[in-house]
């Protein structure tokens, strides 16, 4: 697939990167003013991924950000004012100042579900999410991220098998950042790219180096359309570094300063912004017109969150449970003729295509040649599941309808 961009997206690319990076430096004067009320994360030489990822993705499609994808949502049309008022728990937040920290969505107008841990859960409710959308025709696509210390809970492994199986339109990305806490990805992971653990659910991968926001894009709508076009989940491992520790309180002194540096000289804006150089994409005066615009706009907004109220106290009351204040009515693209009979069984059918007994095997090398290739984003070839067993399904005496 042939994915390029025009000269407007690139520089929205940049825009984006930048915005996210700056919206968190303002964060961090912030917390060191006593005015964030809840933890802080930082994002700092990851900015490509949220952004790259998040840009693939068309207004009807659904995210799920986790702590270190704010470009992700400034992408999906939030605006530093929410993420500043939100973790300064201001009345004027999404979340009318509840919660001080990212736990904030927006189902109706941005389809963006409010994060509910790092480590995993929101792969099995973004599978649900991309499950409705095809119920409902809607032809949507769900994504969400992962870090590399989240692929090892049960829930992502439980949540990608449902994805698979279920054929689900889920982008799930894998921001391998080295660390997780204090512990190296090579003390929790036995393999080299964790993007291999998408073998183990007959999924396709792709490895992209997390810190070109290019190709992480390019990637991201391969996946994202591949997806749309019902071939099931996409798993896509990220090659990034985690440049702070894990939250403000954590000065990372586990890691080591070499390892800082060497990412430091490969940091995703630096990069990116030489490449728009090189390739005339822009010049002195378009940088600095974007620079000026993210620093109005970064002011306007801190002095709206500055000068907001904090809640007032009745608000505890409220919201507690729903009472009728979030009615959400399903948004159908289909005739509902189509889920009903006669154009559809109440009686659940599946078609048996093999019997599952043992059969001698190629030996994975041969198998390879003979089963289709799913080119990766780094140029290496993923075999996907063989589907030669369709082709052996005649042997098999019949292939039986099963009722239960
Ligand atoms: C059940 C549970 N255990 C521990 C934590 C604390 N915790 C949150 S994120 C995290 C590490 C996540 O590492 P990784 O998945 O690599 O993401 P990263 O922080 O590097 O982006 C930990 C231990 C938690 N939130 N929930
Ligand atoms: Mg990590």
């Amino acid at each position: 697939m042939k994915i390029s961009l025009r000269r407007e997206q690139h520089l929205e690319l940049y825009y984006y990167m930048k915005l996210n990076r700056a919206l968190e430096e303002q964060m961090v004067r912030l917390f060191r003013q006593n005015k964030i009320v809840g933890g802080l994360y930082s994002s700092l030489g990851q900015e490509a991924i949220s952004v790259g990822t998040a840009y693939a993705l068309e207004p009807r499609d659904w995210l799920a950000p986790m702590i270190r994808n704010i470009g992700a949502l400034l992408v999906k049309g939030f605006k530093p004012r929410d993420i500043l008022t939100q973790h300064m728990a201001k009345y004027t937040s999404p979340t009318l100042g509840k919660d001080g920290t990212s736990h904030f969505g927006d189902l109706k107008v941005r389809h963006v579900v409010s994060p509910i841990s790092m480590l995993g859960d929101l792969i099995p409710v973004m599978t649900g999410i991309a499950m409705a959308g095809s119920y409902l025709g809607q032809k949507i696509v769900a994504m969400t991220w992962i870090g590399d210390g989240g692929t090892s809970t049960g829930a992502f492994h439980e949540g990608i098998n449902l994805a698979a199986v279920q054929k689900a339109a889920l982008v799930c990305i894998i921001e391998n950042n080295q660390w997780a806490y204090s512990t190296p990805v090579r003390r929790q992971v036995p393999t080299q790219d964790l993007a291999d653990r998408a073998k183990a659910y007959g999924i396709p991968s792709y490895v992209v180096d997390g810190n070109d926001v290019v190709s992480v894009y390019q990637v991201s709508k391969e996946a994202v359309e591949r997806c749309r076009s019902g071939q099931g989940p996409i798993l896509i491992e990220a090659k990034t570094m985690r440049m702070k520790g894990h939250a403000q309180h954590d000065a990372a002194e586990y890691v080591p300063k070499a390892m800082f540096e060497y990412w430091k000289a490969r940091d995703p804006l630096d990069r990116y912004e030489k490449h728009l150089t090189a390739s005339k994409l822009w010049d002195a005066q378009t940088k600095a017109e974007i620079d000026a615009r993210i620093e109005r706009e970064l002011q306007e907004d801190l002095e709206f969150a500055e000068s907001s109220p904090l809640p007032p106290p009745e608000l505890v009351e409220q919201g507690v449970y729903c009472e009728g204040c979030h009615t959400i009515e399903p948004d159908w693209r289909r005739p509902k003729e189509e889920l009903v009979p006669p154009k559809s069984s109440v009686a659940a059918v599946w078609e048996v295509e093999d019997f599952g007994a043992f059969e001698k095997r190629e030996e994975p090398a041969a198998a390879a040649k003979h089963s289709t290739v799913l080119a990766s984003g780094d140029g290496r070839r993923h075999p996907a599941q063989p589907s030669a067993r369709k082709g052996k399904a005649a042997k098999t005496p019949t292939r039986n309808k099963v009722r239960r």
